[in-house]
């Protein structure tokens, strides 16, 4: 699929590192409340029981900064966790240890600005029980080495280096790793966030199918729109806002240390200007990755003014960012942003499949599509939360298509048989809700600055 470029763009793009004067063509003002709904609450309760806080990292507030949840795909019930200052945690009997910690190995690792830096993410290969094979991203500070996707020539406000590893285990059931480790990738931003995100095999592919063994990582525009770069995003040319596909066992990419599949979109379009690499463009903090039961893959976009969304994603779509934010025209001028509806005769653009509005989530918080056997009540609800508010959100996945807006509730919480808030119960006025998932798939919901994790325990229909 071609990327569709509006006019006005494509005036801007031919004037490639001039300094950027963009005005939108239309001169209507900005809509005051573009979304006026506010999430509603469901009929689910979320019953949750404390399982265990991680430990800290520092002295000094925040306590830790853990950031994602899952199990190894070996089959041994071992659950994983990471925090951003370098531990990877293993988690076994309900006994936390430390598997790994990147800050003794990787003496660049800068984990100390922006609420994104440090040991990100990680994510095992299908085949780690064997081959003992995981990847992580982390940040370090730019200048320690050549990136392989740099920011425009010409503009030297690089912030930070966002970077993909592959570590080799030596026994993949040990407790504690021992081998070594390689750089698949290193991508510099312009600002400390919205770096390299979520990574993701895809769970459903099965050995011969065209997807298995891909690693999918989701690409923030790194601050490049408020940087005043937005002209690198919404490309096919560019990293920045996108989603990646890879093969981490092939070496036909530029660098030699990964593989470029032949049937990405942009990888046999016999233009060597685009980057075989891309699997869908138009993001801008694409955070979190979901698997649908059938083998369907969502990512949140946090937004930059009023929306934040769930995207279907598929081969070769252009998600809007930051010509679009949800299913508004976005308005780039060089002194306010602000959202318009969408232009008629609007075409190109492939829009969420649910959103709604910052005043329930300052940003979206990608959780799970449950297809655990625990709670029946979840079977195939996507569980996702708010960043800051700490709510608890499903829509049910198998509803969600391209061209419609699935319908979004928010769960009652409860504790201890009463009910509750995240807010309340991880004491945080600011609460960095992350979710995470077991070899059960059964789901937790964690504060990222706080540590203390939560299970679900049970779910029952309300009559409120
Ligand atoms: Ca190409
Ligand atoms: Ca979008």
């Amino acid at each position: 699929m071609a990327c569709f470029v509006p006019p006005k763009y494509l005036s801007i793009i031919s004037a490639l590192l001039t300094p950027l004067a963009l005005t939108s063509a239309r001169e209507e003002l900005p809509l005051m409340n573009p979304i006026a709904d506010s999430v509603e609450w469901g009929d689910l309760t979320l019953h949750l029981e404390y399982w265990m806080t991680a430990p800290p990292t520092d002295q000094k507030s925040p306590r830790a900064r853990i950031n994602s949840m899952k199990p190894a795909t070996d089959g041994s019930g071992r659950l994983f966790l990471n925090d951003l200052r370098g531990p990877l945690y293993l988690i076994k009997d309900n006994q936390l240890t430390t598997y790994l910690d990147l800050r003794e190995k990787l003496s660049a690792l800068y984990s100390e600005r922006g609420l994104g830096g440090g040991f990100n993410f990680f994510e095992f290969h299908p085949e780690f029980e064997t081959n003992g094979l995981f990847y992580t991203i982390h940040t370090e500070e730019p200048g320690v080495k050549t990136p392989d996707f740099e920011g425009p020539k010409g503009i030297d406000d690089t912030a930070i280096g966002s970077v993909v590893l592959e570590w080799r285990a030596n026994k993949p059931m040990a407790s504690t790793f021992e081998g070594s480790f390689r750089q698949l990738m290193r991508v510099h931003f312009p600002r400390h966030i919205h770096c390299l995100q979520d990574m993701a095999f895809n769970p459903h592919a099965k050995q011969g199918d065209e997807d298995y063994g891909l690693l999918y990582v989701a690409v923030g525009e790194g601050g490049s729109m408020k940087a005043g770069q937005a002209v690198f995003l919404n490309r096919t040319d560019s990293i920045w806002g996108t989603i990646i596909r890879i093969d981490p066992l092939g070496n036909n990419s530029p660098n030699g240390q990964y593989g470029i599949p032949d049937t990405n979109p942009w990888a046999e379009d016999g233009d060597d200007n685009t980057l075989g690499e891309l699997w869908a463009i138009g993001f801008r903090n694409p955070h979190r990755f979901a698997w649908g039961p059938n083998g369907r893959l969502f990512a949140t976009d946090i937004g930059e003014i009023n929306v934040e969304e769930i995207n279907l994603i598929e081969k070769g779509r252009n998600y809007g960012w930051p010509l679009r934010e949800g299913t508004f025209e976005f308005q780039l001028d060089h002194n306010k942003f602000g959202l318009l509806p969408l232009p008629e005769g609007d075409e190109g653009f492939t829009y969420p499949v649910a959103q709604f509005d910052h005043k329930d989530a300052n940003a979206i918080s990608g959780g799970y599509i449950y297809q655990g056997n625990q709670h029946p009540l979840l079977k195939d609800q996507y569980v996702f939360g708010a960043i800051v508010q700490g709510h608890l959100f499903y829509t049910d996945a198998t509803q969600l298509q391209l061209g419609q807006l699935g319908k979004v509730e928010k769960f009652h919480v409860s504790f201890e048989g009463k009910e509750t808030t995240m807010s309340t119960l991880t004491d945080s006025g600011r609460v960095d809700l992350r979710l995470g998932v077991d070899h059960e798939n059964e789901l937790y919901v964690f504060e990222k600055n706080k540590g203390q994790i939560f299970r679900i325990q049970e779910v029952t229909l309300s009559s409120h």
